[in-house]
């Protein structure tokens, strides 16, 4: 018996993607209009379509509106501290390889304090999908300016307009190593979602720009605007395994964002190298059996929420 299955069932079946909407918190506090809620309905139309049922789920989220993801979605969840949810999300992957791996978090968690984690998790190419909202601000502290802020940008910590140039997340993630690189918007949930299933699907470390409107404190970002989806253009012309035909698709991409053109789609894929976990067992530098099983007995588990709702 594996670790896996002394989680979920084991079983392959259809899966509804309601059944990923939790009893406790089943509606989102986010504001309306936030892009957040378009992250949360992507994701959980891609799980539903790739039938992972929700115990085969993880999702490890850093601190913010963003953070909030795992308390909006029935599934394993550890909600972390600001910019380490990467760090938790690898060693999960690593004590259990057969769960699957979602981290989340805002571009001030991931790119920001947390970006440290981005750049090593990346050049380790871990098997996870790690979802970056990008809204360009600091969302829950009440709009403060965040490493994607355009430069310019006037918030209450630069009432002057941001002296610092944004990072280039797309090129920031190839150099570092990421073996999926894409760009998606909450505007456009379904070519999220196709997205959010490549990503998962992908064997290495998958990394999502998620561009989400934040209509509280970021009125002004081109979030809004209609996007363009690179893969369905006859204008761009990107060969995904190739580095420097992916790299100068992403500086374009990178530039037009600020000047309203959003380009979105996938960037780069390499589909020829081993996640860090497999790169280790062919070392022979990684345990036979998950780590995690030395750690389960058979039939001693109940979730959380069971615990919950005995003390309600
Ligand atoms: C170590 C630490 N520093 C600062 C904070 C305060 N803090 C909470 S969320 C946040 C930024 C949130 O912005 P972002 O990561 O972009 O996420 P969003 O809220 O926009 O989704 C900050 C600075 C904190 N919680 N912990
Ligand atoms: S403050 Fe912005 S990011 Fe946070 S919930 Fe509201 S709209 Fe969304």
């Amino acid at each position: 018996m594996s670790a896996f299955s002394a989680i979920g069932s084991g079983e392959e079946r259809e899966v509804d993607q309601n059944e990923f909407t939790p009893s406790i918190e089943p509606q989102p506090t986010w504001c309306p209009g936030c892009g957040d809620f378009g992250v949360l309905k992507a994701l959980k139309g891609a799980l539903a379509e790739l039938e992972k049922d929700p115990e085969e789920v993880l999702v490890v989220t850093g601190i913010g509106c963003s953070g909030k993801l795992n308390s909006y979605l029935d599934s394993y969840g550890f909600h972390t501290i600001h910019g380490r949810s990467l760090p938790i999300a690898r060693a999960a992957k690593l004590a259990n390889p057969e769960l699957e791996v979602i981290a989340a978090g805002g571009d001030g968690d991931g790119y920001g304090i947390g970006g440290n984690h981005f750049m090593h998790t990346a050049r380790e190419n871990h098997d996870i999908t790690y979802i970056v909202f990008d809204n360009e601000v600091f969302g829950l502290t009440k709009g403060q300016t965040s490493p994607t802020s355009p430069m310019g940008h006037k918030s209450k910590t630069q009432p002057k307009g941001s002296a610092k140039n944004p990072i280039r997340p797309l090129s920031l993630s190839l150099t570092s190593g990421s073996s999926f690189v894409a760009r998606t918007a909450a505007v456009n949930p379904n070519q999220a979602k196709d997205i959010i299933k490549e990503a998962v699907t992908h064997d290495g470390f998958s990394h999502i720009d998620f561009l989400t409107q934040c209509p509280t404190w970021n009125k002004d970002a081109k979030q809004y605007v209609p996007y363009t989806d690179i893969q369905q253009s006859d204008d761009h012309d990107v060969d995904l395994g190739d580095r420097r035909s992916a790299s100068e698709m992403m500086h374009e991409a990178e530039d037009a964002l600020y000047e309203g053109e959003v380009l979105t789609g996938r960037f780069y894929k390499d589909e020829n190298r081993h996640a860090y976990h497999e790169e280790k067992q062919e070392r022979g530098d990684f345990p036979s059996e998950p780590l995690a099983e030395r750690y389960f007995e058979d039939g001693d588990w109940e979730r959380s929420y069971d615990y919950i709702d005995r003390h309600a």
